[in-house]
């Protein structure tokens, strides 16, 4: 049977081959950051053109941690603040593998933190995605190591009067070889750096701004989901190399961005294996993964 021209063709969602159609619809509320993130991602994988059978997403637990249930690669919900020591393992026993972190700031930088800077210090050859929404979403919206000074939250009513985390300081310091700030609104950007950070050897930090809308914003009398993106289109000045110094967050004032760092190092394993070499000469046969026949 001819196909009559005026029909539209149905065609499958571009996004099909990355993300489990089968899971839709998702969870999130419709304004919120996680999904142009998401998006970031898997075009990021689109576009490396990676055997997908050689990836593998890991998330905590959160609104955050939900992409690895999205996501059509190996993936992996694990319990809150563990997806960093979850990827240490998988990638150790399958260095061949491209092991991505995606979580929330209260679970990687919280209860997770101690896993983080660990990580970061021995550079370890995993990207590690951070969407920061300023609090613990999933749970009622309470205040976080990353929650502005002066926001409100479920559990800062008054305004919080805690100092926050500067994450690109922290993972720079602890050791991390790529980062960078993007906000939900810098979707090519994003995309960019999360390639970049993919195809870097060694511990890559992508922070993401994306204030929760639902909670963040109603608390903090802030609008809608537009109105946030509104705010960083008018408010993200772009500052690629700068003084990690400079890029704390501040209530609802301009946010930096840009690429921070990006620098070469020996990573875990090729520190493992030269340390080795170094003690047993010849004798020591380099550990490339996989089941100790290498
Ligand atoms: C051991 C443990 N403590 C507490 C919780 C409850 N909990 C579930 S999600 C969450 C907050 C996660 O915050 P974040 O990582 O920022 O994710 P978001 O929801 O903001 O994306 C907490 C505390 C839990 N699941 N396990
Ligand atoms: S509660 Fe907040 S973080 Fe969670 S899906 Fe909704 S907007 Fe996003
Ligand atoms: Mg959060």
């Amino acid at each position: 049977m001819s196909v009559n021209a005026k029909q539209p063709v149905e065609e499958g969602h571009p996004m099909e081959e990355l993300l489990r159609m089968d899971r839709s619809p998702h969870i999130w509320c419709p304004p919120c950051g996680l999904g142009t993130t998401v998006t970031a991602l898997a075009t990021a994988l689109k576009q490396l053109q990676i055997d997908l059978n050689n990836v593998a997403v890991v998330s905590g637990i959160g609104c955050t941690g939900r992409v690895a249930g999205y996501m059509k690669v190996d993936s992996f919900h694990t319990t809150h603040g563990r997806a960093i020591p979850f990827a240490l393992g998988l990638h150790i026993a399958r260095p061949d593998m491209k092991v991505i972190v995606f979580s929330g700031d209260g679970d990687l930088i919280s209860i997770g933190g101690n896993h983080f800077i660990h990580t970061a210090r021995r550079n370890v050859d995993i990207t590690v995605i951070c969407v920061n929404n300023f609090i613990y979403a999933m749970t009622g919206g309470q205040v976080a190591p990353t929650t502005p000074i002066t926001a409100k939250t479920s559990t800062s009513p008054y305004g919080n009067y805690e100092h926050p985390f500067n994450l690109p300081l922290l993972a720079a310091s602890s050791g991390a070889v790529y980062v960078a700030r993007w906000t939900a609104l810098h979707v090519r950007r994003m995309t960019t750096a999360i390639k970049e950070a993919i195809s870097k050897k060694g511990f890559s930090f992508v922070e993401v701004i994306a204030p929760c809308s639902t909670l963040y914003a109603r608390l903090n009398k802030l609008g809608s989901g537009l109105d946030l993106m509104k705010f960083y289109h008018d408010n993200s000045v772009i500052k690629h190399g700068v003084d990690l110094r400079e890029v704390d967050i501040n209530y609802q004032s301009k946010v930096i961005v840009g690429k921070f760092i990006d620098i070469e190092k020996p990573t875990y394993l090729d520190c493992l294996n030269e340390g080795n070499k170094r003690v047993f000469g010849d004798k020591y046969k380099p550990y490339g993964g996989g089941n100790g026949d290498n």
